[in-house]
């Protein structure tokens, strides 16, 4: 839990603003839309100004949480008109899901510049300190646990929008409450977000029965890229730009998909490597608890969780599947 004291603060900087851009991590996940997205409905009804915006866009079965579109940067916004209005008399910077500059590309380099007050709402262990404030709570299994008790600390309304969408980011973060990090406090919360009028089955069939035919054909396609290594240990997986040119998947299909690979039994660690654009690879690590991903991810830049990591390495591929490989063999032997 987050100390009262600094939940104090938080809610005297948000009374104390009038426009607050909100924002997280790129690649947005089910814990970055609906912490944003709840973030954005409470700071509406204290009627402030809110101006969400998302650094990368949002796979399709997010969208039903936002009545509108949020823009994205480098889509919708370029990083110089943050410089303008409506940015521009933004007194209050809120980052939620992240503290690091890493995760926030072109932003971070309109963030190190500005003077605006910075509030960072995160439950990540490894950060750069973003904020003037910081609510960081590593025991959360989802940063929208942390977003619920600084609404409940501020007696801040919880509509049904609400919850739904916290219940987003809590049941994405945990796999559907089945992770390592599932514990009792993230099954109480969950309950109490069920009674605020959040829908599971509804939301189940939102999240995880919806894919595009596309998206579909592009699981087929990574399923088929499958390797074991280290006595069937780890599992690597690959997914290339003629994937997605082929079956018109796009980069935003890819989320969740590594987890696929954990389902066989003796894998310990699961990779995914999906090619960039620049040749180099986004790696996706995933860990059935033997292995710590976040320490992988760390030394070549990247970052993450004790389970779920993640990192940019540069091509070719067999050079960033020689990496993870040698990654893998320290930490699990053989
Ligand atoms: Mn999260």
């Amino acid at each position: 839990m987050v100390d009262k004291d600094l939940f104090k603060e938080a809610v005297d900087l948000i009374s104390n603003s009038n426009s607050v851009l909100i924002t997280s991590h790129t690649r947005p996940d089910g814990d970055a839309c609906g912490s944003v997205r709840t973030l954005s409905l409470a700071l509406d009804s204290l009627g402030k100004k809110t101006y969400p915006l998302f650094l990368s866009p949002l796979a399709s079965w997010y969208e039903f949480l936002f009545g509108k579109k949020v823009p994205v940067l480098g889509n919708d916004v370029a990083v110089d008109q943050l410089k303008e209005q409506p940015y521009k008399s933004c007194d209050l910077v809120l980052i939620v899901d992240t503290n690091s500059y890493v995760q926030l590309p072109q932003f971070d380099e309109w963030l190190k510049q500005t003077n605006k007050k910075v509030l960072v709402i995160d439950h990540h262990v490894t950060g750069d300190n973003l904020g003037n404030l910081e609510l960081l709570d590593t025991s959360a299994a989802a940063a929208g646990e942390i977003v619920y008790d600084l609404l409940k600390f501020a007696g801040w309304e919880i509509t049904e929008e609400m919850a739904e969408a916290l219940f987003v980011a809590l049941a994405t973060d945990s796999g559907w409450f089945k992770f390592a990090n599932a514990d009792a406090r993230i099954f109480r919360n969950a309950a109490d977000l069920i009674e605020a009028g959040a829908n599971p089955a509804k939301i189940y069939r939102q999240l995880y029965q919806s894919f595009s035919p596309e998206r579909m054909k592009l699981m087929v396609r990574m399923l088929e890229s499958l390797e074991l290594h280290l006595d069937r240990r780890l599992a690597t997986q690959i997914i290339m730009r003629k994937d997605f040119d082929e079956t018109g998947a796009t980069g935003r299909d890819t989320e969740d998909l590594i987890n696929e690979c954990n389902r066989i039994g003796s894998v310990d660690m699961a990779a995914l490597f999906v090619e960039l654009a620049d040749g180099g690879f986004r790696c996706s690590l995933r860990s059935k608890g033997k292995v710590d991903v976040r320490k992988i991810a760390q030394k070549y830049g990247g970052g993450g969780h004790t389970m779920a990591s993640g990192v940019n390495l540069p091509g070719p591929l067999n050079e960033a599947k020689k990496t993870i490989l040698e990654e893998a063999k320290l930490q699990l032997g053989n």
